[in-house]
């Protein structure tokens, strides 16, 4: 197996360029691919200033020293999110990056400053995890990006992750989450610009980037994800992917090219009814934004059953 590039011994093979590469091609291969969407999709220029939404797994930590290493100012903003041994040890990863590599790291926990976590808090707002959760990652993110003054957030979801969303929301044609699939959401009133670089490379690539650049990752997934959907997704097109090298980067491109613009149309007016949020200021839909209320939610009934549970024990 040899470099395409150089024709030296490579260490890995990336069946959808159909090549092989060594170590140092390799990295390059990623940092074009990264720099390309960068440009492609107009996402930020050399004065803006970056947050990288940091969860301590391959992905986010390869986008940060992606970054990093194209010469952008980008921090990291780790949400501890009260997951168990989980959360700490993904917050150790990203506190390890940041400082071998002397980056900012912001960080903000979902307990100590809000007071639920996301296992029970999920339980008494009656949520599944991951829809809590998202929706606290987003006004989180969102938050403390305009907070910090900073022009963009840029999140660490792969080509994997976005053809297998892309997949399901194609599979029950929600055509609203359709609308919005896109590799850079401009800025609103209240709303940082959002940006995905990695759309161009591989979960497989991300995890060989980290190794290659001796970046500690954590590995485990997040036991709040087993049996949801997106892993079923993500199977399923591994398996068409597997016979077909080639068949993400088409459907995902292919739908930004041909077919994203065709659901926009009928959502665009969708947010322009959005007021303010009585509580925290924050762009809502009603009087109260959805994270307040289900901060409201997550903390108001577990304080009972505490409560509760203390007057039984006594
Ligand atoms: S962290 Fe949160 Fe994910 Fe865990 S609870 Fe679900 S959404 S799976 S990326
Ligand atoms: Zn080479
Ligand atoms: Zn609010």
């Amino acid at each position: 197996m040899k470099c395409r590039v150089c024709r030296g011994p490579a260490v890995i093979d990336v069946r959808r360029h159909n090549a092989n590469f060594c170590a140092e091609h390799f990295l390059r291969l990623c940092r074009d691919q990264t720099a390309k969407v960068i440009d492609e999709f107009a996402m930020f220029g050399p004065d803006d200033r970056v947050l990288v939404a940091v969860s301590g797994g391959k992905d986010s930590l390869a986008l940060w020293d992606l970054l990093l290493e194209l010469g952008y100012a980008v921090d990291g903003l780790y949400l501890g999110l009260g997951i168990g041994g989980y959360s700490d040890r993904s917050g150790e990863m990203a506190r390890a990056f940041a400082t071998a590599r002397g980056a900012t790291l912001l960080e903000v926990d979902l307990p100590t400053e809000y007071g639920y976590d996301i296992p029970s808090g999920s339980r008494a707002a009656r949520r599944v995890p991951c829809s809590a959760c998202g929706l606290s990652k987003r006004h989180l993110f969102d938050k403390a990006a305009l907070d910090g003054g900073y022009d963009v957030v840029a999140t660490g979801h792969n080509l994997d992750d976005e053809a297998a969303v892309l997949f399901g929301n194609a599979l029950t044609w929600k055509t609203e989450y359709l609308a919005r699939q896109l590799p850079v959401l401009p800025a609103r009133p209240g709303f940082p610009r959002k940006v995905k670089p990695l759309v161009r490379l591989g979960e497989r690539e991300m995890a060989a980037y980290c190794v290659l650049r001796g970046i500690d990752y954590i590995v485990e997934e997040c036991p709040m994800a087993a049996g949801n959907k997106h892993l079923g997704y993500k199977e399923a097109l591994n398996l068409i992917e597997e016979r077909s090298p080639g068949t993400k980067r088409d459907f995902y491109f292919g739908f930004l090219a041909r077919a994203a613009s065709r659901f926009a149309e009928g959502h665009a007016e969708d947010q322009q009814d959005l007021t303010t949020c009585e509580r925290c200021g924050a762009p809502a839909s009603s009087e109260v934004c959805a994270f307040c209320r289900l901060v409201e939610k997550a903390t108001r009934t577990a304080e009972p059953v505490a409560i509760t549970r203390k007057a039984q024990a006594g």
